[in-house]
């Protein structure tokens, strides 16, 4: 086992930075500290939370064709191995996956989550590099000649217009001609389906959302009142995305380290995007970066589709 630690420890920066803009925003990725990827997977166990357990079934039912369209010589690479339930599916499915990578943001979650899998798959050689896939990073060398990088779970909607455009153009310069990607993507759908995805009625989505507070309090020594702030998801039909925000319940000032950030009462920190794609709206993405939609499937209510993508050249 190979381990590689690349994240850059810019937290404190970045959110003085978002905090001091208008409006205010932090980056999502700030949402999955081990707390926050804890509460990540209890949101996929919602009853309203669709994507990942759609996402899923469409693995299950199309195994067949997605191990076709994988090949048995491949190396498989996933992003963001929190989801690691989709992953040991896989593996556990595809007998001729000898190699596999996992990348993800949270070193102590990763590494665990890797541990459970190596034990299932003793024969695997998995290597873990822990880093933040949003700025350039490089893969450790394989000893499989065909690379597929898996990318479930619609993370992509986390990304804006440009960070989309320049995350698929990196994948692929990983890759080189006929390799593969499988890519998770959710659907346009009915807007109240979406609403009550993020904003459950168990309220693990708030929790998700406010742990960032406490994230910043633990880490930055930061004074928030959570009690004073609220969860607030809506979907934005002319961007195409949910929004999540936290909202100030009253004017307010807070100390972050040695810094302090004043709220109005009704303004919001925008702690992260999810954005949704009609079939065609992604193809086009992934064609403009320089890969061929090989295929797509999706469920039958049509809410979710995993892409099969191969690099051109
Ligand atoms: C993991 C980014 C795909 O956008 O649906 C779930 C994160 N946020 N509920 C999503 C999330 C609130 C999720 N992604």
């Amino acid at each position: 086992m190979t381990s590689v630690k690349a994240m850059e420890k810019s937290f404190y920066k970045d959110v003085l930075t978002g905090l001091r803009s208008v409006p205010k925003r932090l980056e999502p990725k700030y949402l999955y500290d081990y707390r926050g990827s804890e509460l990540f997977e209890e949101i996929t166990k919602t009853p309203e939370y669709y994507p990942t357990r759609t996402e899923m079934r469409i693995l299950k039912k199309e195994l067949n064709s997605i191990s076709d369209y994988i090949g048995d010589e491949a190396a498989l690479i996933e992003f963001g191995s929190g989801s690691s339930e989709k992953i040991k599916f896989l593996l556990h499915h595809l007998k001729g996956i000898k190699e596999y990578v996992a990348i993800d943001i949270s070193e102590s979650f990763l590494l665990q989550s890797v541990e459970k899998l190596k034990k299932e798959h003793q024969h695997l050689y998995v290597h873990t590099v822990c880093a933040d896939y949003t700025v350039p990073f490089s893969l450790p060398s394989l000893k499989a000649k065909k690379k597929v990088l898996f990318f479930p779970g619609s993370t992509i909607g986390n990304f804006d217009k440009q960070e989309r455009k320049t995350f698929l153009n990196r994948m692929s310069t990983l890759l080189t001609k006929g390799d593969g990607f499988i890519i998770g993507v959710d659907l346009k759908k009915d807007e109240k389906l979406l609403h009550s995805a993020y904003n459950d009625a168990k309220q693990v989505t708030r929790a998700f959302n406010l742990n960032l507070l406490q994230r910043m309090n633990r880490e930055l020594l930061a004074n928030f009142m959570v009690e004073n702030f609220e969860h607030k998801a809506f979907y934005n039909h002319e961007e195409g995305r949910i929004e999540m925000h936290i909202e100030s319940l009253k004017d307010q000032l807070v100390t972050i380290g040695e810094e302090e950030i004043s709220f109005q009462k009704g303004e919001t920190i925008h702690t992260e995007s999810s954005y949704k794609f009609s079939v065609q709206e992604f193809q086009n993405l992934a064609k403009e970066a320089n890969f061929i939609p090989k295929k797509v499937w999706t469920d039958e209510e049509n809410l979710f589709s995993v892409h099969y993508l191969e690099v051109k050249a």
